[in-house]
């Protein structure tokens, strides 16, 4: 699925986030950086230690919730890692509504200061951090439909889904807000 905003892409892609052919492929991160599981493993499985060297040696404190970071792409078929830390998602009450938003944003910012034209985005915090999906898709559409709005760029933004239920999420999202 694609949408085209302030002439910029848009689009919903079902796969696995590590394999993309991007300018810049986000992580999701934990505040330590301490890699982990699922997207977080996928990445530094097949990008190769050269990530984590360059992380740890950068950012020894690690990243805040909310907010992202940015290293080499190792082996991976990209210029750059954005590191982005999204929210535990722990009922609502602690802005985790914001901080999600806050994250997908400063991943675009960060892309767009070393002059990435394509990024690949996971489902930030919909994993592990139990952010309920729907929610987060709708989030995430948000963030990225408003910061094209405003920057217009980059110009393709993939957001890469791992599963149906994902994809129907952010396919939902997208049509909720074209229309
Ligand atoms: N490609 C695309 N999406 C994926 C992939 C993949 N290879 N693997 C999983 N997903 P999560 P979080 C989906 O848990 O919730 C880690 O341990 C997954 O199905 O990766 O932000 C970190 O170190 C879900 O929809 O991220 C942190 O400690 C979405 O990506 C913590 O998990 C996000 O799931 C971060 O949790």
């Amino acid at each position: 699925m694609k949408a085209i905003i302030n002439g910029q892409t848009v689009e919903l892609l079902q796969g696995d986030i590590a394999e993309q052919r991007v300018d810049a492929i986000v992580n999701a991160a934990n505040s330590r950086l301490a890699g982990g599981g699922g997207v977080d493993g996928a990445i530094h499985r097949r990008g190769g230690p050269e990530i984590m060297q360059e992380t740890f040696a950068r950012y020894p404190n690690g990243c805040p919730t909310g907010s992202a970071v940015i290293s080499n792409a190792g082996r991976l078929d990209a210029r750059y890692v954005i590191h982005a830390v999204g929210p535990v998602w722990s009922g609502g009450a602690r802005s985790e509504e914001q901080l999600l938003a806050d994250a997908y944003q400063r991943c675009l910012e960060l892309a767009v200061e070393h002059d990435c034209h394509s990024i690949a985005l996971p489902a930030l915090s919909a994993g592990a951090y139990r952010f309920p999906m729907d929610r987060a898709a709708r989030i995430a559409v948000t963030a990225v439909a408003d910061f094209l709005k405003q920057h217009g760029r980059p110009e393709l933004v993939r957001f890469v889904l791992f599963d149906a239920g994902a994809y129907g999420a952010f396919a939902a999202a997208m049509e909720e807000l074209e229309r």
